[in-house]
């Protein structure tokens, strides 16, 4: 049962920048808008996130000369996935989407400005360290269980989930409305098969949006 006082609705990167089209399309990445759109008027409360990179940003590929996108590198702060140019300040595609329906959003993190560290948690950049301040503002709020929805699912979704859980918050991932990129790893394994897995350990839920209907 949702709790419309406590409950968060959290809608991460819904930029066309991640979808068919975008410069890191997203396999069915525009789907998410609709199945979005479905949902909100279960929640009295929403913020969004918005990934914001400056041009020559450290986590594009072409920011390093010979290296490919998917590729990982090692940064100060730990391995990076490098990827295609996306997100750019200032351009249509890094819009949130202009057909989701933002009418609950009281507060957008935009994420990733930094250039030297890429940013995938909505709470923490990648170093794990640096704040974005939705904490405190979800904190002063009032805030105490987020659900998420949105791009990617096992890249902003997934970590946002994770830092969430650690920072003592309730995490519910509704998993139609999140579409995700599939990364192969050195394990052999995707960074989707391996997101399921992890976040449930951490005791993250995941719901349909049809169980949350009938909720
Ligand atoms: C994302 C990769 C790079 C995401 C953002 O929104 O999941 N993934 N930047
Ligand atoms: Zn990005």
């Amino acid at each position: 049962m949702i709790d419309r006082a406590t409950d968060i609705l959290g809608l991460v990167d819904v930029q066309p920048t991640f979808m068919p089209g975008g410069e890191l399309a997203v396999a069915d990445g525009d789907a998410v808008v609709r199945a979005i759109n479905q949902l909100t008027h279960h929640f009295d409360h929403a913020f969004a996130t918005q990934d914001w990179h400056p041009a020559g940003h450290s986590s594009f590929a072409s920011a390093h000369p010979g290296r490919k996108p998917y590729e990982t590198i090692d940064m100060p702060y730990g391995p990076q996935v490098l990827w295609p140019d996306h997100a750019l300040q200032n351009t249509a595609n890094a819009a949130l989407h202009r057909d989701v329906d933002l009418q609950r959003v009281e507060v957008i993190i935009r994420k990733g400005f930094d250039r030297n560290i890429d940013s995938y948690s909505t709470f923490f950049e990648n170093d794990r360290r640096t704040a974005t301040g939705l904490d405190g503002w979800l904190r002063q709020r009032g805030f105490r269980r987020v659900f998420l929805a949105g791009l990617a699912t096992d890249f902003c979704v997934a970590w946002s989930a994770e830092d969430a859980v650690h920072l003592g918050y309730e995490v519910v991932v509704i998993e139609d409305a999140c579409r995700g990129i599939g990364v192969p790893l050195a394990s052999g394994r995707t960074s989707m098969d391996e997101v399921r897995d992890r976040l449930a350990q951490l005791g993250v839920r995941f719901v349909t949006s049809n169980e949350l209907a009938g909720e």
